[in-house]
């Protein structure tokens, strides 16, 4: 049985969840984090330093870091490339969406519109932000295979970019003009896994005065 430790609001839980529903694997979630609190106790912390969700139990096996976990729950449950070259070019997009596209939407736009009043907001950082994920954009427009990432198959590299999609369409900035990004998008709204699990109203993070 697979446990899950994380409030369903983080995006981080959500690729988790969304990769779970796909595979079909059992499962239950544990709200955890946040407002839910119970991250601060010894034992989360043993099994996760750094009290953050989520935290993904299976078996003995205890896991975080949302993308180690989706690569692990892929490996082992669902498909992905043993060829060594063939799953780089995968990991290769996974890995650029955390260290480029996440920092300019999360940090950069998310926790300006959601996380900080409007006397703490700074319209020069989501300026910066928007302009930088135009641009990253375009580049991730043109390695989009379709309809998903990669092709036919949802890989990894789903997990980490199809996740974040949910959060850029529906928060309100100047979102550069890249259709194949919103085709993705809409591909991805298709499945009922994705649905249930990654299209969640952003709304309940928002804190007061936002
Ligand atoms: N790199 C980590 C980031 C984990 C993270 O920052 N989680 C946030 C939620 S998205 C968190 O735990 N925040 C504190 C909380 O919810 O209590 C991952 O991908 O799992």
């Amino acid at each position: 049985m697979i446990t899950v430790f994380g409030r369903d609001s983080s995006a981080n839980v959500q690729a988790v969840m969304w990769c779970i529903a796909e595979l079909g694997l059992e499962h239950e979630r544990l709200d955890v984090g946040g407002s839910f609190g119970g991250t601060d106790t010894p034992e989360y912390r043993a099994m996760n330093p750094m009290g953050l969700v989520p935290v993904l139990k299976d078996g003995e096996t205890v896991l975080w870091e949302s993308p180690t976990i989706v690569r692990y729950l892929m490996r082992e449950y669902g498909e992905h490339p043993k060829d060594p070259v063939a799953a780089a070019k995968i990991e290769q997009w996974a890995d650029w969406t955390r260290a480029h596209f996440y920092p300019e939407l999360i940090p950069g736009v998310f926790y300006q519109l959601f996380r900080m009043t409007v006397e703490q907001r700074s319209q020069a950082t989501i300026d910066k932000s928007s302009a930088e994920l135009d641009r990253l954009g375009a580049i991730v427009s043109d390695a989009i295979t379709g309809p998903y990432f990669m092709g036919d198959q949802i890989t990894v590299a789903d997990y980490a970019l199809g996740t974040l999609m949910h959060r850029y369409f529906v928060m309100e900035f100047e979102r550069g003009d890249h259709p194949a990004l919103a085709r993705y998008y809409e591909a991805l709204c298709d499945r009922p896994a994705f649905r249930d699990h990654v299209m969640k109203d952003p709304n309940v993070l928002k804190v007061a005065g936002a």
